[in-house]
């Protein structure tokens, strides 16, 4: 199943693979410190977890710039026979699993929180997979990985910062150089996943996500780049999926952007059966950008297309106060209507005009509080928060946890 998240589309123009050094045994911390928390952050709170062993551990490897957030074991029981295959009803991570538990084989993560742990913007990311050996596990048991922040809000919604996505047919992502994510050294991260395990037998999976980062230690910064994410139907704190009716349907979804800003690229998402999703001017009615799904003569969907505007002037101006508006288009060549089969959003990555106005993050906002309950078991396990960070480098070793 196709996914597309912030910033896959602007990596989409600088196909630029990451390298990280050949996966080994993870060694775990059982750290069991309690981190420093913004209003936001302390909101979520302790609860039950499905994987009571995993742990987390984060390195930060100054040598090759980069972050690697280590996690597991998550223990995946393998799908019973006849579930296999049942994907048409998958999560992402803008809605919720509430009522959806049971009807299909999906192993939620727990919400994974840890600290950004360097002076340094993120880059990019890369996710791998193994078992207790090291030794690579097949993408597709990772059905997708959310990265989230804590400590900002997203330009459309209120809603916290979806930072970073993996599905599992994703490639590593980079963005062009010059370009990063703007985070600063305790922001407050998470992170989620959705496993998938079909391969018939049970699985201990281990992640590995790797954050290549551009250190701003030296007051040197990159340009700020942010996600973007719309989408037809994003009930906060619920469902984004709607039903799929015989024959041609359309959704939409107006909206203005808080403060303005310029779209250097865009992916999107669609179910089977759809046909495209286009960001519109609602007061002209023009359209700035239509991207086809791509689909067999049955109306399966197997991704939809990118759109690189650019990165200078070229880029898409979105501004402030201007009504806009994303449109989806389904057709549903069969005779029955798919009960939350669809879903249509855009993803893209933003320049800000001015960076210091981009919305603040309320937390008192009812919205905020709605996105933030709905993360993936109802918050978040403290015992990793801030897990334990070692430094590495070839040059210097130094070690430190996080208060
Ligand atoms: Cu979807």
């Amino acid at each position: 199943m196709p996914v597309l998240f912030p910033l896959l589309a602007a990596a989409a123009a600088a196909n630029i693979s990451l390298t990280t050094p050949a996966p080994r045994a993870p060694l775990w911390t059982t750290g069991d410190t309690a981190s420093s928390s913004t209003a936001v952050a302390s909101m979520v709170g302790d609860s039950a977890t499905e994987f009571p062993e995993a742990r987390m551990r984060i390195t930060v490897d100054s040598a090759r710039s980069q972050i690697v957030v280590s996690t597991g074991p998550f223990h995946l029981p393998a799908q019973p026979a006849g579930m296999q295959g049942m994907q048409g009803m998958h999560m992402h991570g803008q809605h919720q699993m509430e009522g959806m538990e049971g009807m299909e084989h999906h192993t939620m993560s727990h919400f994974m929180r840890f600290d950004w742990p360097v002076d340094g913007w993120l880059r990019g990311f890369r996710v791998d997979m193994t078992d207790a050996h090291g030794r690579p596990l097949p993408g597709k048991l990772l059905h997708h990985l959310i990265g989230v922040n804590l400590d900002r809000r997203q330009l459309v919604y209120h809603a916290v910062e979806r930072l970073f996505g993996w599905g599992s047919e994703t490639d590593p992502v980079e963005l062009p150089s010059g370009l990063a994510v703007p985070l600063s050294d305790g922001e407050h991260l998470g992170m989620y996943a959705m496993f998938d395990n079909e391969t018939g037998k049970d699985v201990d999976a281990y992640l590995r996500v790797t954050i290549p980062y551009a250190s701003t230690s030296e007051g040197k910064h990159p340009r700020a780049v942010l996600p973007l994410y719309i989408d037809v139907n994003n009930v906060i704190g619920g469902t984004t999926t709607f039903d799929v009716p015989p024959g041609k349907s359309t959704h939409s979804f107006e909206f203005e952007v808080p403060t303005s800003v310029r779209v250097l690229a865009v992916g999107g998402h669609m179910h089977d059966y759809g046909e495209s999703v286009s960001l519109e001017d609602a007061e002209t009615g023009k359209v700035l950008v239509k991207l086809k799904a791509k689909r067999d003569k049955q109306g399966r969907v197997d991704g939809v297309g990118r759109f690189v505007f650019g990165y200078n002037t070229d880029a898409l101006h979105l501004v402030a106060g201007h009504h806009y508006r994303v449109v989806s288009a389904y057709d549903n060549p069969s005779d029955t209507t798919v009960k939350d089969g669809g879903m249509a959003h855009i993803n893209g990555a933003v320049v800000p005009d001015d960076v210091r106005k981009w919305p603040t993050l309320d937390p008192n906002d009812p919205l905020v509080r709605k996105d933030i309950a709905s993360l993936p078991t109802g918050g978040v396990q403290t015992s990793s928060a801030g897990g334990e960070v070692t430094s590495s480098s070839d040059t210097a070793s130094r070690s430190r946890t996080d208060p």
